[in-house]
């Protein structure tokens, strides 16, 4: 129907309060989106319109989604999967939080993972990004950052949980995250947002503003450890990587190096700052580093002037980067600015020769409305940026705005299709790895209001998933979901390979393993107590429904170790180990080992769960702890 295609382009929505296009100039107006419908407009829309190859997004029960949706779970601190397209939350992944179901934060194991900051419970995600070979996704790895707490973990996707995690020195606030995607993943690439005096040691001034730096950070992929840092000009926001294994750009929004909101927003323009690996790495080698803040950890100084580095202009406060998926050009989503800026990427080794101005590798400034953030990337050359202030996605042809911006009287805007509200980053399936397969858009909406059943002030964001695979773009799913998926991914299923139980050799439990074969103990066969002085450690195997041991003994004020190893090998048997009135509990899934430590501060029996339902017999797999006064 055409005329719902003009409506949808001509819509002056003021629903928020905004008039959504009227900020813009009458000549603005024309480049920005008010399109008039032409003739060929009319002809291309019947034509998608009869055709009808729209995705379909019904999964029908016993059905499978067609790809994994990996979700930030924001500041609850978790990577929650969803499929798509029925948008069902699969599973969660505990990361920064504390999760009672599966123990994360509380077990040993966890807190081994977790290292330097196993007391910390908290965290803020904001960018899960999988680890890529040749600029497609691999299947190995998530990253993800914790704004909160500086820290970068990873989650193995063979079994779906955290396996590492490290906190960044000299820095504060890890934002932008992501991976190198050629030749592969050696590399995740990450922000500090937050500038601090160097060494910010609490001995020199920490008043005088021109000793605060922000630092970008390499970190080794494999080895999980920082492989290096580069000091910068102002601070870092949002980051990506090319498809050529050389460059990465970080937007900066507070150029300005200011401290309060008004200093942050004075400069017209602030910048994309381009990091040269080679260069970078050829530093690193010759030794050109310093330390700070007495650890070892090597700091490249890629300030203005470095051969590290350029800086390009750009409009005010930008924020997203995005790496088109042809490879082609990063681009810098304006915020405050009306635009998005489009670096060429084949013009940055001119850049860096200094062949070339820092603007001059700019190719496009397209304007598409207020509030850009981020752009996702179809396979047919159309770009979508979410506006923030507009709630709307703009989806614009990325070679026409070249050409609009080399003075050619075209329209680069497609359409510009109303999401609810307030998105921040948007995805499409694949969309930052060459396999961009222009089918899904996700649309992350940070305001729900009026969309879902009230649920009282606290209000579930919405996380809208629109079909791309005709000319239109189509809304076709609200989903409802908590507290904050900044961003997300999708990967085809056919990418990823879960393991279905366990296996034995797992260096998540490796070293629980190791400790019970020093106590003489083979957790796959033995129940026995090893006492320790004050220390007790409890070793009990699981076959549904029974724990090896129905009982065991320790004094009061012993500080307790259970281990549990589930022996069941069936796939969804997943035992649990709960102690009543002590706040224990974790996962122990079918072929794992799992640990837990705690003090025995009750005396009298206490009694012990599984608290994951396992069998007909389930509420009988239950023990008593049996605490002595003497
Ligand atoms: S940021 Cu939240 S909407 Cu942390 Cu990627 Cu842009
Ligand atoms: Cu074992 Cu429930």
């Amino acid at each position: 129907n055409p005329t719902e295609l003009s409506g949808e382009i001509n819509a002056e929505d003021s629903s928020n309060g905004l008039s959504r296009r009227g900020f813009l100039g009458a000549g603005a107006v024309a480049a920005a989106g008010a399109v008039p419908m032409t003739a060929a407009m009319f002809a291309a829309s019947a034509k998608t319109q009869a055709a009808e190859i729209r995705n379909d997004t019904s999964v029908h029960p016993g059905e499978l989604d067609e790809y994994y949706g990996f979700w930030s779970g924001g500041h609850s601190g978790e990577i929650r999967i969803l499929g798509i397209p029925s948008m069902r939350e699969l599973m969660r992944i505990p990361v920064f939080n504390t999760d009672s179901a599966t123990g994360w934060g509380l077990t040993n194991e966890s807190k081994r993972v977790k290292g330097d900051s196993a007391h910390i419970h908290a965290g803020d995600c904001h960018h899960p990004h999988m680890s890529m070979t040749d600029g497609h996704y691999n299947g190995k790895y998530v990253f993800i950052n914790d704004k909160a707490n500086s820290r970068v973990a990873r989650v193995r996707c063979d079994v779906m949980k955290t396996d590492k995690m490290i906190t960044i020195p000299n820095v504060q606030a890890i934002h932008g995250l992501r991976v190198q995607k050629v030749p592969y993943t050696k590399y995740v690439i990450c922000n500090a947002e937050f500038e601090i005096p160097m060494n910010n040691d609490g001995k020199s001034s920490m008043e005088d503003v021109s000793t605060y730096r922000s630092l970008f950070n390499v970190i080794d992929a494999e080895a999980m450890e920082v492989a290096f840092q580069v000091m910068v000009d102002g601070n870092l926001d949002n980051t990506d990587a090319d498809y050529d294994g050389r460059f990465f750009a970080s937007t900066c929004y507070n150029s300005e190096m200011g401290m309060t909101l008004g200093e942050m927003v004075v400069a017209e323009r602030d910048h994309v700052v381009i990091f040269d690996l080679h260069a970078c790495e050829k530093a690193l080698k010759a030794g050109k580093f310093k330390t700070y803040n007495d650890n070892k950890v090597p700091v490249l100084d890629g300030t203005k002037g470095s051969n590290l580095t350029r800086y390009i202009p750009v409009p005010k406060s930008p924020h997203g980067l995005n790496t088109s998926s042809d490879g082609k050009y990063f681009v810098a989503n304006g915020k405050l600015s009306p635009t998005v800026s489009v670096i060429s990427i084949k013009k940055l080794a001119d850049l860096f020769d200094d062949k070339i101005k820092p603007r001059d590798a700019i190719v496009a400034e397209p304007e598409l409305g207020l509030g850009p953030l981020h752009t996702a990337f179809d396979n047919r050359g159309n770009a979508y940026t979410t506006l923030f202030l507009d709630s709307q996605i703009a989806k614009w042809n990325v070679e026409e705005a070249i050409e609009a911006y080399q003075g050619k009287k075209v329209n680069y805007i497609r359409q510009k299709l109303d999401v609810h509200y307030q998105p921040g980053h948007n995805h499409t399936s694949q969309g930052e790895t060459r396999d961009a397969d222009g089918k899904w858009l996700i649309s992350l909406c940070k305001f729900s209001k009026d969309r879902f059943l009230p649920v009282g002030p606290l209000h579930p964001e919405n996380d809208q998933l629109i079909d791309i695979s005709g000319d239109e773009m189509k809304l076709v799913h609200d989903g409802p979901t908590y507290a904050e998926p900044h961003d997300c991914m999708i990967v085809h299923r056919s990418k990823v390979k879960p393991k279905k139980v366990w296996t034995r050799d797992d260096p998540i439990f490796a070293e629980t393993v190791a400790m019970a074969k020093r106590d003489g103990v083979n957790v796959e066969s033995d129940n026995k107590i090893i006492r320790d002085g004050n220390k007790v450690r409890v070793y009990m195997t699981s076959v549904a429904p029974a724990f090896g041991m129905n009982d065991f003994k320790v004094k009061l004020g012993n500080e307790v170790t259970v281990v549990v190893t589930n022996l069941d090998k069936i796939e969804d048997v997943t035992h649990g180990f709960c102690l009543t009135n002590h706040g224990v509990q974790m996962e122990v899934a079918p072929q794992a080992t799992a640990s837990i430590t705690f003090i025995a501060d009750k005396p009298g029996v206490q009694w012990y769960y599984c608290n994951w339902f396992c069998h007909a017999l389930h509420m009988e797999m239950r023990g008593r702890m049996f605490v002595s006064a003497e």
